[in-house]
């Protein structure tokens, strides 16, 4: 009894100690202690993201074979590479808590883990190209850029280094949309047809309004959440209107307008009942974005073994050595 007092009373403590540190504003690590619900909802947060970035490749890459420059391609197939990178410091950031990439691999295909939205729509003109640099990875941004002081180090470092990638590519989507608009008018239409179909999507990408996000309220009290999904959706919305204005695309949203008292836009209904749709599985793309996923996988199963028989055989070596 006194055994199972000492354990209750000492984890206590170590509870209170890390409430303490992150109320102060200190990161975690790794090896720091945290409670089991923290690393869960790190590791549920983490995966996703970075299976976002994976997954959020294929869209693009639809493209590198007709981007219509080879200035644009290199841009593109760049812009691609990067998205794989901040896959792998993701995953690599929530393997610190007990994880292996395999396992989180298998969620991703048994559909325990989830990824953004927004990558289960199709690509279906170069002007989404330029779409998804610009609304896509400028909402992404907005994010992570909150990101950055999350209470996780290993999360806070790798976003740190994924934003500064992220503006160029948001620049890169920019540019093709300015482009498109000085073009035909058929090139017009064809950015202002792709700005309809991705604006709501990455308004989504957010995720639900506040009164609806069952994570939140744990993840200010871990400081994991620096801003709420509305404030974040909201200063997406405020800099991206601006954007659009400048280069004479519309935003497909009748009733956004400016709130002269609370100083930003305020815009239409989100359709919540297609995000749960998309993100449930019922997306227009989520059934070819996963098997591709599963197919690749499995094709590169041979790299993966070569690897591990590489590392073990320098493990040998160097034990032989010793
Ligand atoms: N998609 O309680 P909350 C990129 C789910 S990277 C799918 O509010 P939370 C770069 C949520 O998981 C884009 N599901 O959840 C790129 C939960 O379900 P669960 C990825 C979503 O975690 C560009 C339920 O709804 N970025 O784009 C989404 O507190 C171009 C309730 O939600 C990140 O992942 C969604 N959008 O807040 C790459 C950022 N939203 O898990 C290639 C990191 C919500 O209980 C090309 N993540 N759900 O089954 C976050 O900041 C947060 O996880 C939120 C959601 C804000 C996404």
């Amino acid at each position: 009894m006194d055994n199972v007092q000492n354990t209750v009373s000492k984890e206590e403590a170590l509870l209170a100690k890390f409430e303490e540190k992150v109320q102060a504003g200190e990161a975690i690590e790794p090896r720091d202690w945290m409670p089991e619900a923290y690393r869960k909802h790190l590791i549920r947060q983490m995966s996703q993201h970075a299976h976002s970035e994976v997954i959020g490749m294929q869209p693009e890459g639809n493209w590198v074979t007709r981007a219509p420059s080879l200035r644009a391609k290199q841009i593109l197939l760049a812009k691609i590479q990067d998205e794989g990178g901040h896959g792998l410091y993701l995953y690599s950031a929530a393997e610190t808590l007990g994880i292996s990439r395999k396992e989180m691999i298998e969620q991703l295909h048994n559909g325990k883990a989830k990824y953004s939205n927004i990558f289960n729509y199709p690509s279906l003109t170069w002007a989404d190209i330029g779409a998804i640099g610009w609304l896509v990875d400028g909402a992404a941004i907005v994010n992570q850029v909150s990101l950055q002081r999350t209470s996780y180090a290993p999360y806070s470092r790798a976003m740190v280094r994924i934003c500064k990638e992220e503006s160029f590519h948001q620049r890169q989507g920019y540019e093709i949309m300015a482009q498109m608009m000085q073009g035909t008018e058929e090139q017009r239409e064809m950015a202002q047809d792709a700005m309809n179909r991705w604006w709501w999507p990455s308004l989504m990408m957010f995720g639900p309004h506040d009164t609806d996000s069952p994570h939140s309220a744990d993840a200010f009290r871990w400081k994991i959440k620096r801003h709420t999904n509305d404030e974040l959706r909201q200063k997406f919305i405020d800099k991206t209107v601006q954007q659009a204005e400048v280069i004479g695309l519309t935003i497909p949203d009748p009733d956004l307008k400016w709130n002269e008292a609370k100083g930003c836009y305020d815009y239409g209904r989100i359709d919540w009942e297609e995000f749960n749709r998309v993100i449930r599985g019922n997306g227009p793309c989520n059934k070819q974005r996963l098997d591709h996923h599963k197919k690749v996988h499995a094709d590169g199963a041979w790299v993966r073994e070569a690897a591990e028989a590489y590392k073990n055989k320098h493990k040998k070596q160097s034990v032989n050595l010793n």
